[in-house]
């Protein structure tokens, strides 16, 4: 476990690097869509905020946030990605609001940087914002990884 260093300009570079980000949405885009049929369901998108962190971050969600309210975030949250109002997020539906909420995050969190504590195998978003940077910053880190 490492601590990293997040501001603004980290998430708002990696939301601008266009290859990075679409290769990383798209990454967990599959692995979120557990039954493989193209699409997020409800309960989809679901599970990947409660494994995403981005909830705490953007929505100032905590641990005694009642349930029923956590559910009603939730479907205000997909019904946001849920632009034509189809039932599900596609891929297209889920990088558009992908990159809203992490710019929405680098607004909120504009040049205070947060420190954040991060498992290895971390795979939210804010551990590859992160990543990049550090890799930009030490190219001879880029090289080994
Ligand atoms: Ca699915």
């Amino acid at each position: 476990m490492g601590v990293v260093i997040i501001d603004g300009s980290t998430v708002r570079d990696f939301v601008k690097d266009e290859e990075q980000f679409t290769k990383s949405v798209d990454e967990s885009f599959a692995s979120l869509d557990l039954n493989n049929d193209g699409v997020l369901s409800r309960s989809e998108l679901r599970k990947a905020f409660e494994s995403m962190r981005l909830i705490e971050a953007h929505f100032g969600v905590d641990v005694a946030t009642p349930p029923e309210q956590l559910t009603q975030l939730y479907d205000s949250i997909f019904d946001k990605f849920d632009c034509d109002g189809s039932g599900t997020v596609d891929l297209q539906e889920f990088r558009s609001e992908m990159k809203k909420i992490l710019l929405a995050i680098a607004d909120g969190l504009g040049s205070c940087p947060i420190q954040m504590a991060l498992e290895d195998d971390d795979q939210s978003f804010l551990k590859k914002a992160a990543d990049l940077e550090a890799a930009k910053l030490d190219p001879s880190h880029a090289e080994a990884s």
